[in-house]
């Protein structure tokens, strides 16, 4: 590790477009440490496993497909290179489905610890969402008492992993028309566990043979996910935590604090980063802090769990993905404290060069050279605080540090519930103003831009560049994942960046009194989309279905199975999606034909793999103005709408933005709240001294 050679500038130059990582980087070379930067340049991909044509499945292989002509190759079995690259996709579907919906099934087993009132550090929080869920489930609400109405709905929720007939619920919150297809296509998923183990089955060795019916599978499989365990996913967060709604914090490295002990949260589940929220609040640990010499604790997360925070407490995210390293370099992290996926082990040994205290808490999930805390929801906040002591007890053990100066204002929060208020109040939510300023040609058309950073590219400048060429071109940006921490690090989620809109958007989203990028969550918060999407398609004049609407969905830096899963699921429900960096199944025309114009034909949606950003960004508009002129709608024209004034809403954001020296980073509400959407009630103490009560929150 000693040996690590300068890179100098300019090749850092090239791994990010995000000056903090750049400066880590250079600190990296410094202090003679390598990160999955400097890896990624020794370990070049296996060009044969990166484009689906080495088979794995049995030990009479690994056989390899290569050459000019290995599509008329075969395996040792007789396995063609469409089957070999479908079946390594279709297992990266069921791995990524697999990791969402364990994740689902952690909530909803704490839904039902807390609903029996076995869980003592949570309630909940949320009573209308869950009653709305509980409509979703056909369970009875009237006259009950909430905690039979959870415990119904957590009972519910656990069925849909392994109940033996049936179909999964939520699937009828999709359009009739797609409930429809996917009936005809025999593409409804049954139950989540089941999926996942069938496609298991289906790609061992001998099975299912056929490229098509493998990757109908997959597809079959994906919905599981989008529209099973990740939409229960977020309906449970919500219910435990609180729908989102808007609140201002800020992003990257720079919100460590080289005077408070730092604790970050990294992974992905919100059941222990809540707890550690109230901890890290709690006026005996923070007496506790100061004690041991430091100004208080800082609390703030990386990757999905970051966004699980971020979007109910206005916790501050510390980075993305490729941050994870780098926040440890930083030499001010008193704890790195992670769950579950996403999380590298070269964090082991990393923290072994700092004073850092690695700390695993899921039995899933445990890392050489951390310390293994496990966290329990039975005694979630015993052990939330036992985490912090350990923090606290560390910052003596502080060395030098290196914190870059970078920290973007964002806001986050966006919610489905919350664009319903926002475009026709409490009682008469709508999307009527969006979908008529969509038919109008004021909005081009919606893009969701989600998923990882991957080393591979440079860190962020794919994400940023789709986030970018979008808005200006009058398309409505909603963001998740790591791509909505790489939007906010290069300022997209700020207000200032309606400035960056083109003429028609910003016009509409001073009206509605939204920006133009909406942060709608973490990875398993993609299944807002799929329901924002189905009220837009539903609500009147934008056709039936999601396959009818101007709407794009990109993944410009994937990385891991879950994305993949991810934009499957997009693409079953309708949806055209466009993934960056390379192609799975590349090796394969045949699997690469059916998952493009096969699944367009059969689905409406399709996966694509477009590495070139350009390329992505002229493909994405190409798809939404082809949806414009089927749906006999104007064609998109930037010159007919003029410069729109500034709306008292954003002259008030930017005022209360500007009048502080820095932002509130403890979740101030910037909007009105929703009725009934609650904020953590926790941000009554900002580091300004604004007092923000809940219910009075501008
Ligand atoms: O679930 S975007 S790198 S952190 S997988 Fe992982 Fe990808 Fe980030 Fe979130 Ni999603
Ligand atoms: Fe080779 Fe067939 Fe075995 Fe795959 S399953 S490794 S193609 S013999």
């Amino acid at each position: 590790m000693d040996d690590v050679k300068s890179e100098g500038p300019k090749a850092a130059a090239l791994k990010s477009i995000d000056p903090a990582a750049l400066e880590m980087l250079l600190h990296a070379d410094e202090c003679g440490i390598e990160t999955a930067f400097h890896r990624a340049d020794h370990m070049k991909p296996c060009p044969i496993g990166e484009t689906g044509a080495c088979c794995r499945i049995c030990s009479m292989g690994p056989c390899r497909l290569v050459g000019k002509d290995a599509e008329s190759k075969v395996g040792i079995c007789g396995a063609d290179l469409p089957t070999i690259a479908a079946r390594h996709f279709a297992r990266q579907v069921a791995g990524g489905v697999s990791a969402h919906s364990d994740h689902g099934r952690d909530m909803a087993m704490t839904l039902h610890a807390v609903a029996s009132g076995e869980a003592p550090g949570y309630k909940i929080k949320d009573e209308q969402k869950l009653a709305a869920v509980a409509g979703y489930m056909g369970i009875a609400t009237a006259g009950r008492e909430v905690d039979d109405i959870a415990l119904d709905v957590a009972d519910k929720a656990l069925e849909q992993f392994g109940q033996p007939f049936g179909e999964i619920i939520y699937t009828r919150r999709a359009t009739p028309k797609r409930q429809e297809l996917w009936k005809k296509l025999k593409l409804t998923p049954r139950a989540i566990d089941r999926e996942v183990a069938e496609v298991m089955h289906r790609t061992h060795e001998g099975v299912d043979l056929d490229a098509e019916n493998i990757l109908k599978s997959a597809l079959r499989c994906s919905l599981a996910d989008g529209w099973g365990g990740a939409m229960l996913s977020t309906d449970i967060s919500d219910i435990l935590f609180g729908t989102p709604s808007p609140l201002s914090s800020e992003v990257n490295l720079g919100v460590l604090k080289d005077d408070q002990v730092n604790v970050i949260v990294h992974g992905h589940e919100p059941t222990l980063s809540a707890m550690l929220v109230e901890a890290s609040r709690d006026p005996v640990l923070i007496a506790e802090a100061k004690a041991a010499g430091a100004e208080g604790i800082n609390l703030a997360g990386i990757c999905c769990t970051s966004n699980e925070i971020l979007m109910r407490y206005g916790i501050p995210a510390a980075g993305n993905f490729l941050h994870q390293e780098l926040a440890v370099l930083t030499g001010a992290v008193e704890a790195m404290v992670v769950d579950v996926q996403c999380i590298m082990q070269a964090l082991g040994p990393l923290a072994q060069r700092f004073h850092t205290q690695l700390i695993t808490t899921s039995p899933k999930a445990k890392i050489p050279g951390a310390i293994h805390v496990e966290f329990d929801e039975h005694r979630a906040p015993e052990t939330a605080a036992e985490i912090m002591r350990m923090a606290i007890a560390n910052y003596k053990n502080r060395g030098p540090i290196h914190i870059p100066d970078y920290h973007e204002p964002l806001i986050a929060g966006f919610s489905h519930e919350y664009l319903n208020y926002m475009q026709g109040g409490f009682h008469r939510g709508s999307f009527r103003p969006l979908n008529d300023a969509i038919i109008a040609g004021r909005i081009r058309g919606l893009a969701g831009v989600v998923g990882c950073n991957n080393v591979r590219v440079t860190q962020d400048q794919g994400i940023v560049e789709m986030i970018k060429n979008f808005i200006a071109r009058d398309i409505m940006v909603v963001v998740t994942g790591c791509a909505a921490t790489a939007g906010a690090k290069a300022g997209y989620l700020s207000p200032e960046i309606l400035d960056a809109a083109g003429p028609g958007l910003r016009e509409v989203m001073e009206a509605i009194g939204i920006p133009p990028v909406l942060h709608l969550g973490s990875c398993v918060d993609n299944s807002r989309i799929l329901t924002v999407l189905t009220q837009v398609a539903t609500e009147g004049g934008l056709g039936e279905d999601i396959d009818d609407l101007p709407a794009v969905g990109l993944c410009p830096e994937w990385m891991c199975e879950k994305a993949i899963a991810i934009g499957t699921y997009f693409a079953a429900s309708g949806a055209h999606v466009i993934f960056g960096v390379s192609s799975p199944v590349k090796a394969s025309s045949v699997a690469t034909g059916l998952m493009t114009k096969g699944w367009e034909a059969m689905v409406g949606g399709d996966l694509e793999f477009i590495p070139d950003w350009d390329e992505m960004l002229a493909r994405s508009l190409e798809l939404i103005d082809e949806k414009r002129a089927a749906l006999k709608l104007k064609p998109y024209d930037p010159s007919q709408f003029g410069d729109s004034g500034d709306s008292p809403y954003f002259t008030a954001i930017r005022d209360y933005l500007a009048s502080q020296d820095e932002v509130a980073t403890v979740g101030s509400a910037v909007y009105p709240l929703a009725e009934g959407h609650s904020h953590d009630d926790g941000h009554t103490h900002d580091e300004a001294g604004h007092n923000h009560a809940e219910g009075d929150d501008r």
